[in-house]
């Protein structure tokens, strides 16, 4: 993309709404603006990230054998009055009623519409486990959205939910999405760890939050940094094999971590003290095990061995899309902006053309842009150097390459790496296997 013809609105001030890093990054590098409280609009560059983290989150989905489908946003509510959460859910669920007086739901949530899909298309326990997903916008009418899209009132979510014919089986896919999750956060450069939780409104026996530390987090938590050196997407465990996926589980749950809540200060104390985290954590992604919380009350059932009817168990699968961008940026910036990790960065290079006009710089810049297109930047606006600089660091591309009039003219640019500052005088074949790798 061409910055002069872009989309992105980046601002020199901080806005004063913003009270965090990341929701403060958002709206000075323009990658999103609010809408209503809570609403946000996505703009060219946020947008982009977006879909690199709806993308990472699934193809790990895919991995771990969930199949991916699309249901509304606007839900039925006698669904929900099926399984008795139309009224539960309370002042959280946004209320729609249609033209011929029909009670409608902007979905918070899905565990009633795949129920509903399960109890209509399976018949047989030879058709179990499956697992399906979707990543779509969710509505929940939050009494105090805030810190931007970290705590936003319609936000976009993935969320997987798991039909086993028995406990035991259910507990394999519990395992399984587990490791989906870790190695779906591994790559999206975020330790983020799980903690045994309280069910809330979706119910059930048995939960995991993975929470990632960030200043704006809702408690505090422990953790052993052991967690942080572990490489989950190795060839360690096979993500379809039960043992392998049992020794995950037992490593995952013999590590120290615990939200305020279960905290435990003896079992802490065993932890060295050089590997003990604590801080404010943020909730990146929840999983719960709910057995026959939902399939019992609405009647699904499936054949089982012997012919009898059996009511299967169930799962669901939370992982916070858009919220991941903002706990991303927490995990990445510093006081000139964003550094996004490669994996999910809007480009992956922005060209800076410090002479606008110059015949040579223009040449060498245009090159490099079709060479990395689509996946490039040109700021090729009329602007000074340092306007260009500044917005470079802001937006956090992870390369900028320099074209300056001096080097050009000797065939040579500036490679700058945003992540650690490093700087590289490279000629433009050079600069160009650099960052194409
Ligand atoms: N049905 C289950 C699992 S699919 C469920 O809804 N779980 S949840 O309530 O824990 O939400 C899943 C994830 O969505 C959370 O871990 C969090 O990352 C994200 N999330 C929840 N509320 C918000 C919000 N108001 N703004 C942004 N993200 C949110």
């Amino acid at each position: 993309m061409r910055l002069s013809r872009s989309l992105i609105p980046t601002l020199k001030e901080t806005p004063a709404e913003a009270t965090i890093a990341s929701h403060r990054l958002m709206l000075r590098a323009g990658l999103v603006r609010q809408e209503a409280a809570g609403i946000y609009a996505w703009l060219p560059a946020g947008q982009r990230v977006l879909a690199n983290v709806a993308r990472i989150v699934r193809e790990q989905q895919n991995e771990a054998g969930a199949q991916e489908i699309l249901m509304p946003t606007i839900q039925p509510a006698d669904l929900w009055r099926e399984s008795g959460r139309y009224e539960d859910y309370g002042q959280e669920m946004l209320r729609i009623r249609d033209r011929h007086d029909r009670d409608l739901l902007y979905g918070p949530t899905n565990e009633e519409m795949v129920t509903d899909l399960y109890r209509n298309a399976v018949r047989s326990y030879r058709e179990l486990p499956q697992s399906v997903y979707h990543i779509q916008w969710k509505f929940r009418d939050e009494v105090r959205p805030r810190f931007g899209v970290m705590r936003g009132r319609e936000f976009l979510m993935k969320d997987a939910y798991s039909i086993d014919l028995d406990y035991a089986g259910a507990v394999i896919s519990y395992r399984r999405m587990m490791l989906a999750y870790m190695r779906t956060f591994q790559r999206l450069g975020l330790s983020a760890i799980p903690m045994v939780a309280d069910t809330g409104p979706i119910g059930g026996d048995l939960s995991h939050e993975f929470i990632v530390l960030a200043p704006t987090g809702e408690s505090e938590v422990y953790y052993d940094a052991a967690f942080e050196a572990i490489d989950w997407t190795s060839g360690e465990y096979d993500i379809e094999s039960q043992a392998d996926l049992d020794r995950f589980y037992t490593r995952m749950t013999t590590i120290y971590a615990a939200t305020e809540e279960k905290h435990d200060p003896r079992a802490w104390e065993q932890v060295a003290p050089a590997s003990r985290r604590q801080g404010r954590g943020i909730e990146v992604g929840h999983i719960f095990y709910f057995g026959q919380k939902y399939s019992r009350p609405m009647g699904l059932t499936v054949a089982g061995p012997d012919g009898a009817p059996v009511i299967p168990h169930m799962g669901s699968y939370g992982i916070g899309v858009s919220r991941l961008v903002g706990a991303i940026i927490e995990a990445h910036h510093d006081e000139a902006g964003i550094k996004w990790p490669d994996s999910v960065a809007p480009f992956r290079a922005v060209i800076l053309n410090l002479k606008q006009g110059d015949a040579t710089t223009n040449q060498i810049a245009e090159r490099l842009y079709q060479a990395f297109a689509p996946d490039a930047l040109y700021d090729d606006r009329d602007e000074r150097a340092g306007v260009k600089f500044a917005d470079a660091d802001l937006l956090g591309h992870p390369w900028q390459v320099i074209v300056g009039p001096r080097g050009a003219a000797n065939g040579r640019v500036e490679l700058k790496r945003r992540a650690t500052g490093e700087r590289h005088d490279l000629t433009i074949e050079d600069a160009l296997t650099r960052v194409c790798v």
